[in-house]
């Protein structure tokens, strides 16, 4: 992409709403629009990044066997009638009329769809275990929207819902969907700390947050330290086989949210130095709820034995918009992002610092032709402006690398290369400088 095409209105002034460091650099770096309160527009640059995050959440849910679908966001009121949560749900669900004076309402969460499509196509036990997951925008009008995407009140969730003939074979469910989550924030450079949680609105008696620690979170987190550093299953694992053993080591360790925590528990658990208390941010949440939607709404199967009985379901949610924020928290300092290749908008910037110079145009249109030849994301920024604008610019948004063209290195044939995560900088060939990055991107973007 050339930055003279591509839309990028940064802010110039730290926009004052902005409490955390990760809605400023949204704001900054051009990547949202407020259009309302906790309701964003998404610029170019923050929908690249989401497109991103979505593809990883997603490769993760089908390696662990679940199946995409797409639920509408609007949802007829009747059917939450039949949960009975259209009532218990309160002024946090958005209530709709159409022309004809029908209830509505726009989707806070879809257990209640989904249980609906699954009992109108299944009848026997033969035809499970099945997940089924969905990425779409949820409303939910929240008292206190704030920090931007990390509290909206309209935002993009991943949803996903099992369904299995009795509670062993649900939390055989359960464990994939935990691997999976271990997996999926991983691969976005973030270290997620499973915690037992409450289930809120949701419902159910098993329930673990996934928490990413960090000062500006929201909930307040307790938990065994040595949690941190723990090996996440590799690609290879079988979704199939037993995962009880990494549901087991994760959980083996004291790690709770403030609703569940114990502390006479914890400090029996958990040896003093190694005893974290701390903040966190919640960029996904499990539950296993049993019947509670399948008895009122007669979501049954036939059993082996010819009886019907409810289904046991579980809901699994990613907070995709939320960690946006969640991981620029983890990845920036004072000038900006710094980007994890795995979801970053661009993998490299190209900054010519002198456009109009014959030498540098060639030398910069040249590198930009075979660095997407070799599948990298390149954004070329081919506009006028002093060197320091575009520097700044550049460490603002982030990209993992930036290769720097001017005429003074192009005498002797180079080009500067800077990584955005350590500021270290290299001069290379220009010849070689298309596999210096390309070699780069692509062991960073390998999946283990
Ligand atoms: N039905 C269940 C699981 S699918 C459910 O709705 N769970 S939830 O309420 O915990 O939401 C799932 C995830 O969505 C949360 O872990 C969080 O990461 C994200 N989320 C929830 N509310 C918001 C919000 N207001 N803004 C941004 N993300 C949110």
């Amino acid at each position: 992409m050339r930055l003279s095409r591509f839309y990028l209105p940064l802010l110039k002034e730290t926009p004052s709403e902005a409490q955390i460091a990760s809605h400023r650099l949204m704001l900054r770096a051009g990547m949202i629009r407020q259009q309302g309160a906790g309701i964003y527009a998404w610029l170019p640059l923050g929908f690249l990044v989401l497109k991103k995050i979505e593809q990883i959440v997603r490769e993760e849910q089908d390696r662990a066997g679940a199946v995409e679908m797409l639920m509408p966001t609007i949802q007829p009121a009747d059917l939450w009638r039949e949960s009975g949560r259209y009532d218990a749900y309160g002024k946090e669900m958005l209530r709709i009329t159409d022309r004809s004076d029908r209830e509505m309402l726009f989707g806070p969460t879809n257990e209640e769809m989904i249980t609906e499509i699954f009992r109108a196509g299944v009848r026997s036990y033969k035809d499970l275990p099945k997940m089924l997951y969905h990425i779409q925008w949820k409303f939910r009008d929240e008292i206190r929207p704030r920090f931007g995407v990390m509290r909206g009140r309209e935002f993009l969730m991943k949803d996903t819902y099992s369904f299995d003939i009795d509670e062993a074979e649900a939390r055989r469910s359960y464990n994939k969907m935990f691997v999976a989550y271990l997996r999926t924030f991983a691969r976005m450079g973030l270290k997620s700390i499973p915690m037992r949680a409450d289930t809120g609105p949701i419902g159910g008696d098993l329930s673990h947050e996934f928490i990413v620690l960090a000062e500006t979170g929201e909930s307040a987190v307790f938990c065994d330290e040595r949690l941190i550093d723990m090996e996440v299953p590799d690609k290879e694992t079988d979704f199939d086989g037993d995962l009880q053993p990494v549901f087991d080591q994760f959980t083996s360790l004291y790690a709770a949210t403030d609703e569940m925590h114990n502390n006479e528990d914890f400090e029996k658990r958990v040896p003093s130095e190694n005893r974290m208390s701390a903040r966190g941010i919640e960029i996904g949440h499990i539950f296993y709820f049993g019947t509670k939607y399948s008895l009122p709404m007669k979501a049954s199967v036939a059993g082996a034995d010819g009886k019907d009985s409810p289904v046991h379901m579980g809901s699994y949610g990613v907070g995709v918009s939320r960690l946006l924020g969640a991981i620029i928290e983890a990845f920036h300092d004072d000038d900006g992002c710094k980007w994890p290749m795995s979801v970053a908008p661009f993998h490299v910037g190209v900054i010519n610092l002198k456009s109009g110079d014959d030498a540098c145009d060639k030398a910069c249109a040249t590198l930009y032709d075979a660095l997407r030849e070799a599948g990298v994301d390149v954004l070329y920024d081919d506009t006028g402006g002093r060197a320091g604008e575009k520097f700044a610019r550049m460490d603002l948004i982030g990209l993992p690398y930036q290769v720097v063209v001017g005429p003074r290195g192009l005498k002797s044939g180079n080009v500067e290369i800077k990584r955005r995560s350590d500021g270290e900088r290299e001069e290379v060939s220009v010849d070689s400088a298309v596999h210096f990055i390309a070699e780069r991107v692509s062991d960073a973007l390998k999946v283990e």
